[in-house]
């Protein structure tokens, strides 16, 4: 049986990969951090007594910057695959906390590839690259040759992390695959970021909860995925001769305001938009209520507009490409929500 270590594994990639691998029959080890309150919502579903007294699914206690633990974690699974996907994952926190930032998404990196390193083991690992190593281009779409320019410490932190990756491919030949996987999103997203914050106020708004949503930049547009989807790409990164770059992304872009036009419409309410900038609001065409409205306080210093993803290299290397419009994606996320918000 295969072993694979995912790190981030209560996260929404890592809950969905997790799953992925426990569906290909690989004892799936995670790491989890302790936290003040309960974490692990996100793969509770997989937590069954099966998979647990099976050793299907080991979870251990570890943190990303304690690294005498993480390297006896490492030796003592000895895993064939390791996902590494925690970190600070939010872009516009980075620029309040650029230190942690830099240190769980840039320097666990290199603990981990030196680990690796050291063991002298063929291990192979996925790194959790991004979009944002890009910055803010002019014009899309980006490809695996695109050069970098991140705009923000998280960015710059995913950027250091995958030199690195490259670094210890070439020249200590390690098996390393890059991810630069574009925005996935899903039910398990969390709600900081904006399309679950749409999706969730979408949902309780349909429950009868009616207050106004207030985004940040509704001009602000991004390359959507379903990150069931994406998951499946990072697995056929592992699975491939050698490791490599790949950039996972549907090539679509879709504005804020076009996300939050689609999740309202899966709960019947047509959004009308009028005004401009921080004046700007979204009424129900019907009734005219105020159902978005605009807060500076969630306007970012440099706000990407052109992050346009080709993916043509995973579709022609590996056989992905993506399912879900972003317009689709909007719809079964509200779906999930509205069953969830009915459910409480
Ligand atoms: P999430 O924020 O949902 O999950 C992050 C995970 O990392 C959680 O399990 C979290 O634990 C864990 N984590 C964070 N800090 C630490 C730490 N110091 N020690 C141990 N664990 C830690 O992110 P996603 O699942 O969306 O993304 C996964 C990875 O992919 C991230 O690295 C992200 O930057 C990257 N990425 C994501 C994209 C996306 O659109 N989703 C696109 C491109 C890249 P806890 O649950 O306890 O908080
Ligand atoms: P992003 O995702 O920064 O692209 O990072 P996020 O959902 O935070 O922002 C997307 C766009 O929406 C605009 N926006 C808002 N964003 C948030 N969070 N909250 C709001 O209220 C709001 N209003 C408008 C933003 O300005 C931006 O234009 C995600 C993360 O998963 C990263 O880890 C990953 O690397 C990148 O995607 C690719």
């Amino acid at each position: 049986m295969k072993k694979a270590l995912i790190t981030g594994i209560t996260g929404q990639d890592g809950s969905y990969l997790a799953e992925l691998l426990l569906n290909k029959g690989y004892a799936v080890h995670g790491l989890v951090r302790r936290a003040s309150a309960y974490n692990r919502t996100r793969i509770d579903h997989l937590r069954t007594d099966e998979n647990l007294a099976n050793g299907r699914l080991v979870l251990h206690y570890g943190e990303l910057n304690d690294l005498t633990s993480f390297h006896r974690l490492l030796h003592k699974i000895e895993p064939n695959e390791i996902y590494h996907l925690a970190g600070q994952s939010h872009v516009g926190l980075s620029f309040e906390i650029p230190e942690v930032t830099c240190l769980e998404n840039g320097m666990a990196t290199l603990h981990l590839l030196e680990a690796m390193r050291e063991m002298k083991t063929d291990v192979r690992l996925y790194l959790a690259g991004s979009s944002e190593i890009f910055g803010a281009p002019q014009a899309g779409p980006q490809t695996e040759l695109t050069p970098l320019d991140p705009r923000n410490p998280y960015g710059a932190a995913k950027a250091f992390a995958f030199n690195l990756g490259k670094i210890y491919r070439e020249s200590h030949g390690l098996y390393v695959a890059n991810g630069i996987l574009y925005n996935h999103e899903s039910p398990h997203r969390g709600e900081n970021f904006v399309t679950r914050k749409i999706s969730m106020a979408a949902a309780r708004w349909a429950g009868g909860q009616k207050a106004p949503l207030e985004l940040g930049n509704l001009d602000g547009c991004r390359d959507w995925g379903y990150a069931a989807e994406y998951v499946e790409g990072m697995w056929r990164m592992l699975q491939a001769e050698n490791g490599a770059d790949f950039v996972l992304a549907t090539g679509v872009l879709t504005t804020v305001r076009e996300f939050a036009r689609a999740a309202y419409a899966a709960i019947g309410v047509e959004l009308e938009f009028a005004g401009a900038g921080p004046t700007e609001v979204g009424r129900c065409a019907r009734t005219r209520e105020i159902v978005v409205t605009v807060s500076p306080r969630f306007y970012r210093p440099v706000d990407a507009t052109h992050l346009l993803g080709d993916a043509t290299k995973a579709r022609e290397v590996l056989g992905w490409s993506p399912q879900t419009a972003a317009t689709d994606l909007a719809k079964l996320m509200v779906e999930t929500d509205v069953a969830r918000v009915g459910a409480h």
